[in-house]
């Protein structure tokens, strides 16, 4: 009998084997034999349906999902407006390609990124397939529109795995080893991390500004960058909340210097930080943002979005690509969209940082092995040291997060190493299962011992 999963499945912590239970451990050994060893694993179970705040293993175990498909399903997995969009799309036709004959849907996902980003001026948008070919694509549009050749990017900075994107990741192993040579004129500058700053998190955000401005003057030259790329809250680097002034003071000098800001908000977009664009929080108005994951319920879908006159600035033809828009992914989105504002999953994601957030501050008050919690909405993490220093503790993260496997909690590790735990529940998740998260969270910590 096939599955059914979406909003009705019993939003339940369920553990009917252990993990992973049988027909899990079938399949991974398939797994091993037909799939490539490079494409990793964070959790080893199956799964067969998926809804809310849980997935569903092929065992029948129900598990508490903090991890949304890497902030993905922020309405929650076969979420009924996405189902019920795509059926009907996938039933009309599901292919054209838009650079051959066009169809509503694209026009009409552009516009609700167009008028649903920062900023109170003409905009116009493209779509592609995944994050990666957005920012690479929003790289080509700052290079034609600006005539340079450089962008600068930041410590800890994930955009992608493809040739240009992985140049611009700052993180070697997994992301770039032996992958090399990669493209040039990509310039890495300090990234504003308020935990690490030598001078204390207050004085973060201002001077690591100066210290990158200065450095775009005297290393690179303004004349020579097309674009300043950032992602407002990192993601994969471990979640950094840049120190306060940083990004509005680079905003500015972009502004004023008529580099491209381009704001990577693939994660932190489309509601998950508690504003429907994480920019907005110091007032941030990008000239370009890339968004992918939350905004189309789970289908691969991806937009560069902008300033109008920016976004016009690559020739007729120069834009584009096979699949980039496919109209089942933007009937998923323009339903992902609805979903968003029917069910206020903006609010939503505040209010799950208003009880995360104190938690897990409680819990570093508790497990001494916490020396950072950070993040904003359903979008926060803890980083894990050695007690008393701030040394990194990666095999203290991968533990905790084993433990919680074992537990049925699905959380992610993130970081540049590797010792950060990173909770991204779906903005649907029910506070029942929030709080019973917590509590398994806890006794993790507490299994760590010393
Ligand atoms: N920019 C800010 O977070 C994707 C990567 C998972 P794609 N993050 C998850 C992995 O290990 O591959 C991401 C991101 C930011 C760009 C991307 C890239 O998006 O859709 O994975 O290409």
């Amino acid at each position: 009998m096939t599955a059914r999963g979406g909003p009705g499945l019993p939003q339940e912590r369920r553990l009917v084997t252990a993990i992973p239970g049988p027909r899990s451990v079938e399949l991974l050994t398939r797994r091993t034999d037909a799939v490539a060893r490079g494409v990793s694993i964070a959790f080893p179970v199956f799964i067969e349906a998926a809804g809310g705040g849980v997935v569903v293993d092929v065992d029948g175990n129900s598990l508490i999902d903090f991890g949304s498909g890497i902030a993905v399903v922020s309405i929650g997995n076969a979420a009924d407006q996405v189902v019920a969009a795509v059926s009907e799309q996938v039933a009309a036709f599901t292919h054209t390609c838009f650079m051959v004959t066009p169809y509503e849907g694209y026009v009409a996902v552009c516009e609700q990124l167009n008028s649903r980003t920062p900023g109170e001026f003409a905009k116009k948008s493209a779509l592609f397939n995944s994050g990666a070919e957005a920012v690479e694509n929003s790289v080509k549009i700052a290079r034609a529109f600006t005539g340079r050749a450089a962008v600068v990017v930041f410590d800890h900075a994930y955009h992608g795995r493809t040739n240009l994107t992985m140049a611009l990741t700052a993180k070697n192993m997994p992301y770039k080893q032996s992958f090399g040579p990669f493209a040039p004129e990509v310039y890495r500058l300090p990234m504003a991390y308020p935990y690490r700053w030598p001078t204390g998190p207050e004085n973060c955000g201002s001077e690591a500004a100066a210290a990158a401005i200065s450095a775009m003057k005297t290393q690179i030259g303004v004349d020579n960058i097309a674009a300043v790329l950032i992602e407002p809250i990192q993601g994969e680097g471990g979640f950094i909340v840049p120190g306060k002034g940083f990004l509005p003071a680079l905003s500015q000098f972009c502004t004023d210097n008529g580099i491209v800001f381009i704001a990577d908000e693939i994660q932190t977009g489309f509601g998950r930080t508690g504003a429907m664009f994480a920019s907005s929080d110091e007032g941030v108005v990008p000239d370009l943002i890339t968004t992918a994951k939350g905004i189309a319920g789970g289908l691969p879908l991806a937009g560069v979005t902008g300033r109008a006159e920016i976004m016009d600035a690559p020739h007729v033809g120069g834009l584009g690509g096979t699949y980039g828009g496919n109209p089942v992914a933007c009937a998923a989105a323009l339903g992902a969209i609805e979903t968003i504002e029917q069910q206020d999953l903006v609010g939503a994601a505040r209010r799950i940082g208003e009880i995360m957030l104190p938690a897990l501050r409680d819990l570093q008050s508790r497990h001494p092995v916490i020396g950072d919690v950070r993040g904003r909405g359903a979008m926060v993490a803890v980083e894990l040291v050695k007690p008393g220093t701030k040394d990194a503790d990666p095999a203290a993260a991968s533990a905790v997060a084993a433990f919680c496997h074992r537990e049925g909690v699905l959380v992610l590790t993130a970081g540049t190493y590797g010792n950060v735990l990173r909770f991204l529940p779906p903005l649907v998740m029910p506070e029942h299962l929030l709080e019973e998260a917590l509590t398994v969270l806890d006794k993790a910590f507490a299994s760590l011992g010393g």
